[in-house]
């Protein structure tokens, strides 16, 4: 079923949720877990379902991302397979960026326009999970259905981050309302016993959608509706017959500072809810890295990716991604360490010595607690970031601080002895 089938990410508005990280790269680039990148989850979920025709749509091109799908994603000459990146662009009947999602996918359409295929899916580009595509569209296809929506039970305190609705007896959604701020207890389904003692007893839209070829031209064309989840979908409910496929394992949301944090320190769990050790794990660039070197270093609960050079003290509950370097005595807990994208020489680190000026990583002596440090920065010695009180929220030239998480801007330099 899945050959009949094209997949479209929606790789991000013009939205800032995810800045400082999103400052100079699309959020599709954006990486996680020290060695992928944000477009390699919706992607690989596609490639294992068997859909290999897909097209990232992003608000603007960046080198990064443009690069890492360039240098992971191979197939064969015979096939048909792709993943291509859309980028909003001006054309003789829109301006430059995309409006919405609905309307992101509407300019995007005279490219689809060249493939066969019967059934569009439309996936987010910012969440974490593992699902298996070709069961969603195989059901779809069985219930006749000409829209399908993932659907996941949230709880009360979840429900206006969500699209929330109701089906009949069999999975037809009868109505659909739009993250309802109050007022929504009668919004309430019958779900699992399991999902009953955990009060998620309202069904929630995952933002991922199957549309019948027709019938997704027949609602985006000729007309100015820019967003799935506020105009397509809730128009759709009476008049077309759409399913909701019910979907109860781990999936979360990594589009904003705080949820991006917990998802990636979440995999350093002793079992984490993602599994990036199982047979659907996550494509992405094969580097070549050498193996990371530890030397004197209590590693717990933590991850560390390739290429790393580590002298650190303790490592606790953090991810090490790509190439970090990081000093002797130096603790760091809590944090998601992005990496680097090359190594100094030894002749350009002894030259930085010689002035005292921060070589690439983090120095020595450092204490690094709730951070996020971004890719290229340095770090001088004696640095401790997060230590004290709870930092009020904020953007400064080298950090912000969102949610008591500080992130180290891409390419910062902190210089030795700073307090953050
Ligand atoms: P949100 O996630 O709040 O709700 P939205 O901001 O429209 O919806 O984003 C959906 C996805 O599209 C995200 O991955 C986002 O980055 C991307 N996106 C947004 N604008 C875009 C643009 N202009 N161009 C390209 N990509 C863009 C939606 C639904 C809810 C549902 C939740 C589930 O509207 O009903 O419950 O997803 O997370
Ligand atoms: P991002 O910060 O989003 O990861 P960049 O735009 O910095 O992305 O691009 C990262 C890529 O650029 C890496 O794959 C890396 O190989 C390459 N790169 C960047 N800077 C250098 C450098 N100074 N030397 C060698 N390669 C580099």
């Amino acid at each position: 079923m899945t050959s009949k089938v094209i997949s479209i990410v929606l790789g991000g508005g013009q939205g800032s949720r995810l800045s400082p990280l999103t400052a100079t790269r699309s959020k599709p680039a954006v990486p996680i877990a020290g060695k992928y990148r944000l477009v390699d989850i919706p992607i690989s979920n596609c490639l294992h379902s068997g859909i290999t025709r897909i097209y990232v749509l992003t608000q603007f091109n960046s080198a990064s991302l443009n690069k890492h799908i360039k240098n992971t994603y191979h197939f064969s000459s015979f096939s048909d397979a792709f993943v291509d990146i859309l980028a909003a662009e001006q054309t003789p009947t829109s301006g430059a960026w995309f409006q919405g999602t609905a309307d992101a996918v509407r300019q995007s359409l005279h490219h689809l326009a060249v493939h066969e295929f019967e059934y569009v899916l439309i996936l987010s580009g910012d969440q974490l999970y593992q699902m298996d595509f070709d069961d969603m569209i195989s059901k779809h296809i069985d219930a006749g259905a000409e829209i399908s929506i993932a659907t996941i039970p949230v709880d009360a305190a979840d429900v206006p981050g969500f699209g929330i609705l109701k089906t009949d007896s069999n999975s037809m959604v009868t109505a659909f309302i739009e993250k309802p701020k109050s007022n929504f207890e009668s919004w309430a389904s019958e779900v699992s016993d399991e999902m009953q003692a955990e009060g998620r007893v309202y069904l929630a839209s995952m933002g991922i959608y199957i549309f019948n070829r027709k019938l997704l031209y027949e609602l985006l064309e000729g007309n100015d509706r820019t967003d799935f989840g506020k105009e397509i979908i809730p128009q759709s409910i009476t008049d077309h017959k759409v399913l909701s496929y019910q979907y109860e394992g781990y999936w979360t949301d990594i589009g904003t500072i705080p949820s991006f944090f917990d998802a990636n320190l979440g995999l350093t769990d002793e079992i984490p809810k993602f599994n990036l050790f199982g047979e659907n794990h996550i494509f992405t660039r094969a580097r070549m890295l050498p193996p990371s070197k530890i030397s004197g270093t209590l590693l717990n609960k933590s991850i560390v990716a390739d290429g790393c050079i580590i002298q650190a003290k303790e490592i606790t509950r953090s991810i090490i991604g790509i190439r970090t370097r990081i000093g002797v005595e130096t603790s760091i807990e809590n944090c998601y360490v992005m990496g680097s994208d090359n190594y100094q020489t030894l002749e350009q680190i002894a030259e930085l010595k010689l002035t005292k000026s921060p070589i690439m990583g983090i120095g020595d002596r450092c204490k690094i607690k709730n951070a996020i440090i971004d890719k290229n920065t340095y770090i001088g010695d004696d640095v401790s970031i997060n230590c004290g009180d709870l930092l009020p929220d904020g953007d400064y030239d080298t950090h912000t601080v969102q949610d008591g998480i500080v992130v180290v801007k891409k390419r910062a330099i902190i210089p030795n002895g700073t307090i953050i």
